[in-house]
């Protein structure tokens, strides 16, 4: 890697199938920075255990994740694609930052009051310190920029925070990073109640659109897709599934409003539909292509996973090591 450039970090959670949503809100604009960056997109995998877990899917999930990474057009030999749980620092850099972080400032979390609300038998202390974990993601590395989706802009506010908490006690450890949103900020939203933003942990496989699924089913998916009795094809905030139609055709095509607008003037909702039918397939079918070849090199991606911890491993000990200094540990014997 070359070492004049910035740096980059991002991280999904291996939680449920990738959808359209993640692709488009955050995986598109990776592939967008890549070139100009020293990147490290890592599997989360800390944080999938803050809601409970199938152990055996857990790990099938995690590893299906990284191979997608790499099938939507990450190459590992630029880029550090690897396990966030192959590396012990994020730990143990979260157990310090916890120390650094007010219960208050937790506590308005809103992705936690809403994770808090959906999984309300399994409010666990994880859950509540979320954001530190993705804090130290993001300062283990130096990173200078974050591409997430607009639904991470508190975690980010969070996390520089943090950063400048620690940097004015001790000096300047932490890089305070900026978050990137994209052009568009693109949210997008389920397909069954456009008030909702979409999510891999939907439970109506309808509100959805995975990035697995196949042709017919995604054709199926916006058939269906909520909207509404207007009629029109117009984007406003009062018309809130076509406006979803809209978005997801304009991020789909890198078109903008007013030039779909134009085309699909006097249209009905049939024809959106399926236009985005046909621009969400043009994108993601050769993707799947791709996963699926790249999921039978078992030998390939293991080298992979290999090879990219030890690299994450050694960029996150150079930060470790100092943050350890400064707030006092002793030094070890060798
Ligand atoms: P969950 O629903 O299980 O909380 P999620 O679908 O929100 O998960 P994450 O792993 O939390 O997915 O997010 C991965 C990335 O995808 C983040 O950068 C997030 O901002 C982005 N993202 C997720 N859903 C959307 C969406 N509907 N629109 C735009 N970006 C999204
Ligand atoms: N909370 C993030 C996932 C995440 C992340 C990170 C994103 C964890 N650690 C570090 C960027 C940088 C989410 O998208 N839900």
């Amino acid at each position: 890697m070359l070492n004049d450039k910035k740096i980059l970090f991002s991280g999904m959670q291996a939680t449920g199938s990738l959808t359209l949503g993640n692709y488009l809100g955050a995986l598109k604009n990776w592939l967008a920075l890549n070139d100009d960056y020293e990147c490290f997109y890592c599997v989360v995998d800390l944080h999938s255990i803050t809601i409970r877990q199938d152990p055996s899917e857990l790990r099938k999930r995690a590893r299906d994740l990284l191979t997608l990474y790499i099938a939507a057009g990450l190459d590992p030999v630029k880029n550090c694609i690897y396990f966030q749980s192959h590396v012990p620092g994020h730990a143990e850099l979260s157990w310090i930052l916890n120390c650094f972080t007010y219960m208050g400032e937790l506590n308005r979390m809103t992705q936690f009051k809403d994770k808090a609300q959906k999984h309300a038998d399994n409010i666990n202390a994880g859950l509540f310190t979320y954001p530190v974990l993705m804090a130290s993601d993001i300062l283990l590395y130096q990173a200078d920029i974050v591409p997430v989706g607009v639904d991470q802009k508190q975690h980010l506010e969070i996390t520089r925070t943090i950063a400048q908490r620690f940097n004015a006690i001790y000096g300047d450890v932490f890089t305070v990073p900026e978050g990137y949103f994209g052009k568009n900020s693109a949210k997008i939203m389920s397909l069954q109640d456009p008030s909702k933003k979409m999510s891999k942990s939907d439970e109506n496989p309808n509100a959805s659109i995975y990035l697995l699924d196949d042709e017919a089913t995604i054709r199926r998916k916006f058939k269906r897709a909520v909207t509404d009795s207007v009629a029109k094809i117009a984007y406003d905030d009062a018309q809130p599934g076509v406006k979803n139609l809209l978005d997801i055709y304009c991020a789909s095509t890198g078109k903008d409003i007013k030039d779909a607008l134009g085309e699909f003037e006097g249209q009905g909702y049939g024809v959106l539909k399926d236009a985005v039918s046909d621009a969400v397939c043009a994108l993601i079918i050769p993707l799947q292509e791709r996963f699926n070849e790249l999921k039978k090199d078992k030998e390939y991606i293991d080298s992979v996973i290999k090879e990219n911890a030890q690299r994450a491993y050694y960029a996150s000990e150079k930060t470790l090591r100092k943050v350890k200094k400064k707030v006092g540990f002793p030094e070890k014997i060798k």
